[in-house]
Protein backbone atom coordinates (compact mmCIF):
# COMPACT_ATOMS: atom_id res chain seq x y z
CA UNK A 1 0.00 0.00 0.00
CA UNK A 2 1.67 3.29 -1.09
CA UNK A 3 2.27 5.44 2.12
CA UNK A 4 -0.25 7.80 0.68
CA UNK A 5 -2.92 5.26 1.41
CA UNK A 6 -1.99 4.16 4.77
CA UNK A 7 -1.72 7.52 6.06
CA UNK A 8 -5.61 7.87 5.05
CA UNK A 9 -6.53 5.00 6.39
CA UNK A 10 -5.01 5.00 9.59
CA UNK A 11 -6.11 8.94 9.63
CA UNK A 12 -9.95 8.20 9.63
CA UNK A 13 -9.38 5.39 11.73
CA UNK A 14 -9.11 7.68 14.70
CA UNK A 15 -5.04 7.60 15.01
CA UNK A 16 -4.21 11.39 14.18
CA UNK A 17 -1.93 12.54 11.94
CA UNK A 18 -1.75 16.02 12.58
CA UNK A 19 -5.55 16.14 13.32
CA UNK A 20 -8.15 17.04 15.80
CA UNK A 21 -9.47 14.61 18.29
CA UNK A 22 -11.97 12.11 16.80
CA UNK A 23 -14.96 11.18 18.68
CA UNK A 24 -16.74 8.00 19.37
CA UNK A 25 -19.65 8.52 21.51
CA UNK A 26 -22.24 6.38 23.96
CA UNK A 27 -24.89 6.41 21.89
CA UNK A 28 -26.66 5.95 25.10
CA UNK A 29 -29.36 9.01 24.76
CA UNK A 30 -30.94 8.11 20.97
CA UNK A 31 -34.27 6.37 21.72
CA UNK A 32 -36.11 3.65 19.24
CA UNK A 33 -37.72 5.98 16.82
CA UNK A 34 -35.04 8.17 16.19
CA UNK A 35 -32.52 5.17 14.87
CA UNK A 36 -35.64 3.51 13.09
CA UNK A 37 -35.74 6.76 11.45
CA UNK A 38 -32.49 6.98 10.59
CA UNK A 39 -32.23 3.47 9.24
CA UNK A 40 -35.27 4.53 6.85
CA UNK A 41 -33.16 7.66 5.51
CA UNK A 42 -30.25 6.00 5.01
CA UNK A 43 -31.30 2.95 3.02
CA UNK A 44 -33.77 5.46 0.84
CA UNK A 45 -30.81 7.26 0.07
CA UNK A 46 -29.11 4.32 -1.25
CA UNK A 47 -31.73 2.70 -2.93
CA UNK A 48 -32.26 5.95 -4.83
CA UNK A 49 -29.18 6.83 -5.52
CA UNK A 50 -28.75 3.38 -6.94
CA UNK A 51 -31.91 4.08 -8.81
CA UNK A 52 -30.40 7.23 -10.16
CA UNK A 53 -27.17 5.72 -11.64
CA UNK A 54 -29.45 3.51 -13.26
CA UNK A 55 -31.71 6.12 -15.08
CA UNK A 56 -28.40 8.23 -15.84
CA UNK A 57 -26.89 4.98 -17.35
CA UNK A 58 -29.70 4.38 -19.48
CA UNK A 59 -29.46 7.99 -21.20
CA UNK A 60 -32.55 9.40 -19.30
CA UNK A 61 -30.42 12.42 -17.73
CA UNK A 62 -26.75 13.45 -18.06
CA UNK A 63 -24.93 11.75 -14.97
CA UNK A 64 -25.25 13.09 -11.44
CA UNK A 65 -22.98 13.37 -8.43
CA UNK A 66 -24.12 10.16 -6.31
CA UNK A 67 -23.96 10.22 -2.51
CA UNK A 68 -23.28 6.27 -2.41
CA UNK A 69 -21.55 6.27 1.06
CA UNK A 70 -22.03 9.50 2.57
CA UNK A 71 -25.35 8.48 3.79
CA UNK A 72 -24.73 8.96 7.22
CA UNK A 73 -23.82 12.40 7.32
CA UNK A 74 -26.86 14.00 6.68
CA UNK A 75 -29.22 11.23 8.00
CA UNK A 76 -27.21 11.95 11.54
CA UNK A 77 -27.79 16.15 11.53
CA UNK A 78 -31.16 16.26 9.89
CA UNK A 79 -32.86 13.97 12.47
CA UNK A 80 -32.17 16.50 15.01
CA UNK A 81 -33.82 19.26 12.57
CA UNK A 82 -37.75 20.47 12.34
CA UNK A 83 -39.46 21.41 9.40
CA UNK A 84 -38.62 25.09 9.75
CA UNK A 85 -34.62 24.52 10.41
CA UNK A 86 -32.37 25.41 7.15
CA UNK A 87 -30.63 22.95 5.06
CA UNK A 88 -27.82 24.05 1.95
CA UNK A 89 -26.53 21.58 -0.04
CA UNK A 90 -23.89 21.32 -3.05
CA UNK A 91 -23.41 19.67 -6.14
CA UNK A 92 -23.60 16.20 -4.60
CA UNK A 93 -27.04 16.77 -2.68
CA UNK A 94 -29.24 14.04 -3.18
CA UNK A 95 -28.38 12.66 0.17
CA UNK A 96 -29.20 16.28 2.34
CA UNK A 97 -32.57 16.53 0.51
CA UNK A 98 -33.88 13.06 0.87
CA UNK A 99 -32.68 13.35 4.54
CA UNK A 100 -34.28 16.81 4.84
CA UNK A 101 -37.47 15.34 4.10
CA UNK A 102 -37.85 16.47 0.18
CA UNK A 103 -40.48 14.25 -1.44
CA UNK A 104 -38.87 11.03 -3.68
CA UNK A 105 -41.27 11.46 -6.18
CA UNK A 106 -40.90 14.78 -6.54
CA UNK A 107 -36.78 14.65 -6.73
CA UNK A 108 -36.90 11.95 -9.28
CA UNK A 109 -39.09 13.98 -11.32
CA UNK A 110 -36.99 17.07 -11.17
CA UNK A 111 -33.81 14.54 -12.13
CA UNK A 112 -35.93 13.64 -15.08
CA UNK A 113 -36.48 16.77 -16.18
CA UNK A 114 -40.47 16.49 -15.68
CA UNK A 115 -42.80 19.68 -14.61
CA UNK A 116 -43.38 17.61 -11.60
CA UNK A 117 -40.34 18.08 -10.25
CA UNK A 118 -39.12 20.25 -7.41
CA UNK A 119 -38.09 22.82 -9.84
CA UNK A 120 -40.34 22.20 -12.34
CA UNK A 121 -37.95 19.92 -14.16
CA UNK A 122 -35.90 23.19 -14.85
CA UNK A 123 -33.23 22.57 -11.87
CA UNK A 124 -32.04 19.00 -12.47
CA UNK A 125 -30.05 17.02 -9.81
CA UNK A 126 -28.02 19.86 -9.01
CA UNK A 127 -30.55 22.25 -7.73
CA UNK A 128 -33.16 20.39 -5.85
CA UNK A 129 -34.93 22.61 -3.64
CA UNK A 130 -38.34 22.56 -1.54
CA UNK A 131 -38.55 25.61 0.86
CA UNK A 132 -41.73 23.67 2.59
CA UNK A 133 -39.42 21.32 4.35
CA UNK A 134 -36.28 23.78 4.30
CA UNK A 135 -34.14 22.45 2.12
CA UNK A 136 -32.95 26.11 0.52
CA UNK A 137 -31.28 24.57 -2.13
CA UNK A 138 -28.15 21.85 -4.01
CA UNK A 139 -25.72 24.17 -6.02
CA UNK A 140 -23.26 23.72 -8.47
CA UNK A 141 -21.02 26.39 -7.86
CA UNK A 142 -19.04 24.65 -4.99
CA UNK A 143 -18.67 26.47 -1.75
CA UNK A 144 -20.94 28.87 -2.42
CA UNK A 145 -23.90 28.13 -0.10
CA UNK A 146 -21.68 28.57 3.06
CA UNK A 147 -22.07 32.02 3.17
CA UNK A 148 -26.21 32.29 2.38
CA UNK A 149 -26.23 30.09 5.09
CA UNK A 150 -24.29 32.04 7.33
CA UNK A 151 -26.86 34.67 5.88
CA UNK A 152 -29.81 32.61 6.66
CA UNK A 153 -28.68 32.34 9.88
CA UNK A 154 -28.06 35.60 10.32
CA UNK A 155 -32.06 36.09 9.56
CA UNK A 156 -32.96 33.97 12.11
CA UNK A 157 -31.15 35.60 14.61
CA UNK A 158 -32.56 38.98 13.86
CA UNK A 159 -36.11 37.43 13.37
CA UNK A 160 -35.22 36.30 17.48
CA UNK A 161 -36.36 32.54 16.08
CA UNK A 162 -34.59 29.11 17.29
CA UNK A 163 -34.25 28.15 13.72
CA UNK A 164 -30.65 26.70 13.15
CA UNK A 165 -29.25 26.57 9.36
CA UNK A 166 -26.81 23.82 8.20
CA UNK A 167 -24.54 23.71 5.26
CA UNK A 168 -23.22 20.91 4.21
CA UNK A 169 -19.73 21.21 1.61
CA UNK A 170 -16.61 19.09 0.63
CA UNK A 171 -12.96 18.97 1.44
CA UNK A 172 -12.29 20.57 -1.59
CA UNK A 173 -14.65 22.86 -0.47
CA UNK A 174 -13.52 24.00 2.57
CA UNK A 175 -10.37 25.50 1.31
CA UNK A 176 -12.12 28.28 -0.20
CA UNK A 177 -12.27 31.57 1.23
CA UNK A 178 -16.30 31.50 1.54
CA UNK A 179 -15.85 29.46 4.21
CA UNK A 180 -13.48 31.42 6.42
CA UNK A 181 -15.33 34.80 5.58
CA UNK A 182 -18.45 33.00 6.84
CA UNK A 183 -16.65 31.58 9.79
CA UNK A 184 -15.32 34.67 10.83
CA UNK A 185 -18.68 36.23 10.76
CA UNK A 186 -20.44 33.76 11.87
CA UNK A 187 -18.46 34.03 15.60
CA UNK A 188 -18.58 37.41 15.79
CA UNK A 189 -22.06 38.01 15.52
CA UNK A 190 -22.86 34.47 17.13
CA UNK A 191 -24.76 33.17 14.59
CA UNK A 192 -26.85 29.38 14.41
CA UNK A 193 -25.11 27.59 11.96
CA UNK A 194 -23.33 24.87 11.84
CA UNK A 195 -20.90 23.90 8.81
CA UNK A 196 -20.60 20.52 7.74
CA UNK A 197 -17.95 19.64 5.65
CA UNK A 198 -18.57 15.95 4.33
CA UNK A 199 -14.71 15.27 4.02
CA UNK A 200 -14.97 12.19 1.37
CA UNK A 201 -10.72 12.38 1.14
CA UNK A 202 -11.08 13.71 -2.61
CA UNK A 203 -12.14 16.81 -4.76
CA UNK A 204 -12.96 15.59 -8.34
CA UNK A 205 -9.47 13.19 -8.36
CA UNK A 206 -7.36 15.66 -5.93
CA UNK A 207 -6.43 13.63 -2.80
CA UNK A 208 -7.34 15.76 0.60
CA UNK A 209 -3.60 15.18 1.97
CA UNK A 210 -2.43 17.01 -1.04
CA UNK A 211 -4.68 20.26 -1.32
CA UNK A 212 -5.87 20.35 2.41
CA UNK A 213 -3.18 22.17 4.56
CA UNK A 214 -2.40 21.44 8.12
CA UNK A 215 -4.07 17.81 7.62
CA UNK A 216 -7.24 18.85 8.95
CA UNK A 217 -10.78 20.84 8.16
CA UNK A 218 -11.97 21.09 12.00
CA UNK A 219 -8.84 22.38 13.54
CA UNK A 220 -9.84 25.44 10.57
CA UNK A 221 -12.34 26.15 13.14
CA UNK A 222 -9.01 27.43 15.91
CA UNK A 223 -8.78 30.66 13.97
CA UNK A 224 -12.34 31.69 14.49
CA UNK A 225 -12.99 31.08 18.38
CA UNK A 226 -15.35 28.32 17.40
CA UNK A 227 -15.36 24.64 18.34
CA UNK A 228 -14.54 21.86 15.42
CA UNK A 229 -15.00 18.93 15.96
CA UNK A 230 -13.72 15.55 13.68
CA UNK A 231 -16.31 13.08 13.84
CA UNK A 232 -16.27 8.99 12.14
CA UNK A 233 -18.90 9.48 9.43
CA UNK A 234 -19.22 6.74 8.51
CA UNK A 235 -21.19 6.21 12.29
CA UNK A 236 -24.58 7.52 11.77
CA UNK A 237 -24.69 7.61 15.77
CA UNK A 238 -21.37 9.14 15.96
CA UNK A 239 -22.59 12.05 13.70
CA UNK A 240 -25.88 12.37 15.62
CA UNK A 241 -24.08 12.97 18.84
CA UNK A 242 -22.03 15.70 17.09
CA UNK A 243 -24.86 17.05 15.71
CA UNK A 244 -26.82 17.32 18.82
CA UNK A 245 -24.40 19.04 20.78
CA UNK A 246 -23.80 21.57 17.86
CA UNK A 247 -27.51 22.17 17.28
CA UNK A 248 -28.40 22.43 20.65
CA UNK A 249 -25.59 25.02 20.96
CA UNK A 250 -26.54 27.49 17.76
CA UNK A 251 -30.61 27.07 19.10
CA UNK A 252 -29.50 27.84 22.54
CA UNK A 253 -28.02 31.21 20.75
CA UNK A 254 -24.51 30.01 21.89
CA UNK A 255 -23.20 30.14 18.35
CA UNK A 256 -21.60 28.31 15.46
CA UNK A 257 -19.90 25.20 15.01
CA UNK A 258 -17.82 23.46 12.51
CA UNK A 259 -18.16 19.56 11.82
CA UNK A 260 -15.67 17.64 9.99
CA UNK A 261 -17.26 14.18 9.11
CA UNK A 262 -14.88 11.23 7.79
CA UNK A 263 -16.30 9.29 5.20
CA UNK A 264 -16.21 8.07 1.15
CA UNK A 265 -17.52 8.48 -1.92
CA UNK A 266 -18.17 4.84 -3.34
CA UNK A 267 -18.52 5.46 -7.23
CA UNK A 268 -17.09 8.37 -9.46
CA UNK A 269 -16.50 11.56 -8.70
CA UNK A 270 -19.94 12.08 -11.48
CA UNK A 271 -21.12 8.59 -12.47
CA UNK A 272 -19.96 6.56 -15.33
CA UNK A 273 -16.88 8.88 -17.10
CA UNK A 274 -14.71 8.22 -13.97
CA UNK A 275 -12.12 5.53 -14.16
CA UNK A 276 -11.02 6.39 -10.77
CA UNK A 277 -7.34 6.04 -11.69
CA UNK A 278 -6.39 8.10 -8.71
CA UNK A 279 -7.47 5.93 -5.79
CA UNK A 280 -6.25 1.99 -4.75
CA UNK A 281 -8.37 -0.82 -5.30
CA UNK A 282 -6.96 -1.47 -1.29
CA UNK A 283 -8.33 1.95 -0.24
CA UNK A 284 -11.54 1.16 -1.92
CA UNK A 285 -12.33 -1.84 -0.04
CA UNK A 286 -11.51 -0.62 3.37
CA UNK A 287 -13.97 1.90 3.14
CA UNK A 288 -16.57 -0.22 1.96
CA UNK A 289 -15.91 -2.93 4.68
CA UNK A 290 -17.05 0.19 6.66
CA UNK A 291 -20.22 1.02 5.15
CA UNK A 292 -22.15 2.88 7.09
CA UNK A 293 -25.53 1.31 6.23
CA UNK A 294 -24.64 -2.64 7.33
CA UNK A 295 -22.69 -0.90 10.49
CA UNK A 296 -26.02 0.46 11.57
CA UNK A 297 -27.64 -2.56 10.78
CA UNK A 298 -25.66 -4.63 12.74
CA UNK A 299 -25.67 -2.10 15.59
CA UNK A 300 -29.40 -2.42 15.55
CA UNK A 301 -29.63 -6.35 15.40
CA UNK A 302 -26.64 -6.57 18.12
CA UNK A 303 -28.85 -4.29 20.72
CA UNK A 304 -32.25 -5.63 20.04
CA UNK A 305 -33.64 -2.14 18.52
CA UNK A 306 -35.74 -4.45 15.90
CA UNK A 307 -35.21 -7.76 14.58
CA UNK A 308 -34.49 -9.11 10.87
CA UNK A 309 -37.82 -9.16 10.00
CA UNK A 310 -38.68 -5.40 10.72
CA UNK A 311 -35.31 -4.52 8.88
CA UNK A 312 -36.84 -6.61 5.86
CA UNK A 313 -40.26 -4.46 6.16
CA UNK A 314 -38.25 -1.05 6.08
CA UNK A 315 -36.25 -2.09 3.45
CA UNK A 316 -39.01 -3.66 1.23
CA UNK A 317 -40.69 -0.18 1.72
CA UNK A 318 -37.73 2.21 0.94
CA UNK A 319 -37.45 -0.16 -2.36
CA UNK A 320 -41.35 0.54 -3.04
CA UNK A 321 -41.12 4.17 -2.22
CA UNK A 322 -38.49 4.96 -5.05
CA UNK A 323 -40.06 2.51 -7.61
CA UNK A 324 -43.16 4.55 -7.27
CA UNK A 325 -41.06 7.93 -8.02
CA UNK A 326 -39.63 6.42 -11.05
CA UNK A 327 -43.30 5.34 -12.36
CA UNK A 328 -44.41 9.09 -10.91
CA UNK A 329 -41.41 10.73 -13.27
CA UNK A 330 -41.83 8.33 -15.93
CA UNK A 331 -45.78 9.55 -16.38
CA UNK A 332 -45.05 13.32 -15.57
CA UNK A 333 -44.77 15.78 -18.50
CA UNK A 334 -42.11 17.64 -19.75
CA UNK A 335 -42.33 21.15 -19.32
CA UNK A 336 -43.73 23.05 -21.73
CA UNK A 337 -40.76 25.03 -24.35
CA UNK A 338 -43.30 28.12 -22.90
CA UNK A 339 -42.68 27.74 -19.17
CA UNK A 340 -38.86 28.78 -19.69
CA UNK A 341 -38.92 32.27 -18.62
CA UNK A 342 -41.67 31.27 -15.81
CA UNK A 343 -40.12 31.34 -11.53
CA UNK A 344 -37.07 33.43 -12.44
CA UNK A 345 -38.21 34.96 -9.48
CA UNK A 346 -39.09 33.70 -6.90
CA UNK A 347 -42.71 35.06 -5.07
CA UNK A 348 -41.52 33.18 -1.49
CA UNK A 349 -42.96 35.00 1.28
CA UNK A 350 -42.84 33.94 5.23
C1 LIG B 1 -16.26 27.36 -7.80
C2 LIG B 1 -16.14 26.03 -8.50
N1 LIG B 1 -14.92 25.59 -8.84
C3 LIG B 1 -14.80 24.38 -9.46
C4 LIG B 1 -15.92 23.62 -9.75
C5 LIG B 1 -15.77 22.26 -10.43
N2 LIG B 1 -15.99 21.22 -9.41
C6 LIG B 1 -17.19 20.62 -9.27
S1 LIG B 1 -17.21 19.52 -8.00
C7 LIG B 1 -15.58 19.84 -7.64
C8 LIG B 1 -14.90 19.12 -6.51
C9 LIG B 1 -15.48 19.46 -5.19
O1 LIG B 1 -14.88 18.66 -4.20
P1 LIG B 1 -15.44 18.60 -2.74
O2 LIG B 1 -15.73 19.98 -2.26
O3 LIG B 1 -14.52 17.78 -1.94
O4 LIG B 1 -16.87 17.87 -2.91
P2 LIG B 1 -17.15 16.36 -3.39
O5 LIG B 1 -17.27 16.38 -4.88
O6 LIG B 1 -16.05 15.50 -2.92
O7 LIG B 1 -18.46 16.03 -2.76
C10 LIG B 1 -15.06 20.78 -8.50
C11 LIG B 1 -13.67 21.28 -8.43
C12 LIG B 1 -17.17 24.16 -9.41
N3 LIG B 1 -18.30 23.48 -9.66
N4 LIG B 1 -17.27 25.35 -8.76
MG1 LIG C 1 -14.60 15.75 -1.46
Amino acid sequence: MADLDRERIEHCNGELINQGEVFHMSHEEINRDSIIWMYEKMLTIRRFEEQAKREADAGKLRGIHSSIGQEAVPTGVCALLRDDDFVLGTHRSHHHCIAKGVDLNEMMAELLGKSTGTGKGKGGTMHIADIRKGMLGANGIVGSNIPVATGVALTAKVKGTDNVSVVFFGDGASSQGALHESMNLASIWNLPVIFVCENNRYAESTPFEYSVAGGSVSNRADGYAIPGVTVDGQSVLDVFEVAKEAIGRARAGEGPTLIEAQTYRYLGHAGHDDPLTYRSEEEQKYYMDRDCITAFKNYILDSSVADEEELTEIEVACEAAVAKSVKFADESPFPEPSALTEDVYTSYKD
